[in-house]
């Protein structure tokens, strides 16, 4: 039986990559439950994150941007995207209001062209699944106020979406009002997690993701997209401390080398910036051990796509 007065519900968050949906569920949740970078593409798979308004809980899904798949892992990450949308209460379409201006202006410069950072796929993606959508145009700190004017009134237009939002996910504008009318679209029933809990991804999937975003800080324009991250220990060592062994996984040995670098300066950097992040995130002591591995298709292995509740046969 229900609890009289809770709400609950999902939120998907969708949009091209490098939008700032990560930096939005971790902001709407008041934690760190998702990594963020600079580049496209650092969301694989989905994530959930859990947020408290009053006596509404709102499950967030984090989701991989929308863009024009090419490789596997590109059309899983794209279709779990679209599976995030398709099974939530509300979907927030999250929209880089800069970078959509400066496609608007033909002043758009991608590092990566199949990664489309316009709004323009995933409105199309609402039109054929029916659905209406919260259209939050964010980044709204970089941009003059009559151009996000009139390029909310452009989008608005599609019919797809039943309000506009304007916020900036990383100084927190706008982010409680959004928070405000999430919590009011939750439908009565008691919630889905408890009060306290933020995240519902594995420990050890957590850590991985923390590593993962250090070796994207760090090396990502050397080994664009082909590292992975596995947890292969996470155990309990003296002192109440954990010791957790991972491994990262490059497709070339090449690749190897830059991870490690100098006299392995740039593995020491990752490793102590993600033991540093852990520490953290569990509040305890960590001893954490980082191998580099080359396994040409680890892109190719099941297993990777499992782990992260990704389809392997799209
Ligand atoms: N100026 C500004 N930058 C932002 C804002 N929100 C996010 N960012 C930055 O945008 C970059 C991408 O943020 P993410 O949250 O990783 O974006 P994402 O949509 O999750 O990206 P993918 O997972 O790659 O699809 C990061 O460098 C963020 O710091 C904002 O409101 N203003
Ligand atoms: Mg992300």
């Amino acid at each position: 039986m229900s609890v009289v007065g809770r709400k609950s519900g999902f939120v998907a968050v969708i949009g091209a990559p490098n939008a700032g949906k990560s930096t939005l569920v971790n902001r709407l949740v008041g934690a760190k439950v998702t990594i963020v970078t600079r580049k496209v593409q650092t969301t694989r798979f989905p994530i959930r994150g859990v947020a408290m308004e009053g006596e509404a809980q709102i499950v967030l899904v984090d989701t991989p941007g929308v863009f024009a798949p090419r490789r596997r892992l590109d059309r899983a990450m794209v279709q779990a995207a679209w599976n995030g949308a398709a099974d939530a209460d509300v979907i927030v379409h999250l929209v880089d209001s800069a970078a959509e201006l400066a496609v608007e202006d033909g002043s758009a410069v991608g590092a990566d062209p199949h990664a489309v950072r316009d709004a323009q796929s995933v409105m199309e993606g609402l039109k054929v699944s029916g659905r209406m959508a919260i259209l939050a145009l964010n980044k709204i700190d970089g941009v003059k106020r009559d151009r996000l004017l009139a390029l909310a009134e452009r989008l608005f237009s599609s019919g797809v979406y039943e309000e506009v939002f304007m916020i900036s996910a990383e100084n927190g504008s706008g982010v409680d009002d959004l928070k405000k009318r999430l919590a009011s679209k939750m439908q009565p029933g008691d919630w889905l997690y408890p009060e306290d809990q933020t995240a519902d991804l594995p420990l050890r999937l957590l850590a991985a993701e923390i590593t993962r975003e250090k070796v994207y800080l760090r090396v990502h324009d050397e080994i664009p997209y082909a590292a992975a991250v596995e947890t292969t220990a996470f155990t309990e060592a003296k002192g109440g401390a954990a010791r957790i062994e991972q491994t990262i996984y490059v497709e070339r040995e090449g690749q190897r080398a830059i991870v490690l670098g100098k006299n392995g300066q740039t593995l020491k950097w990752i490793g102590q910036h993600a033991r540093e992040e852990l520490c953290e995130l569990f509040d305890r002591k960590v001893h954490l051990f980082l191998h580099v591995q080359v396994r040409e298709n680890w892109q190719e292995m099941r297993e990777f796509y499992s782990a992260g509740g990704l389809d392997f046969d799209v």
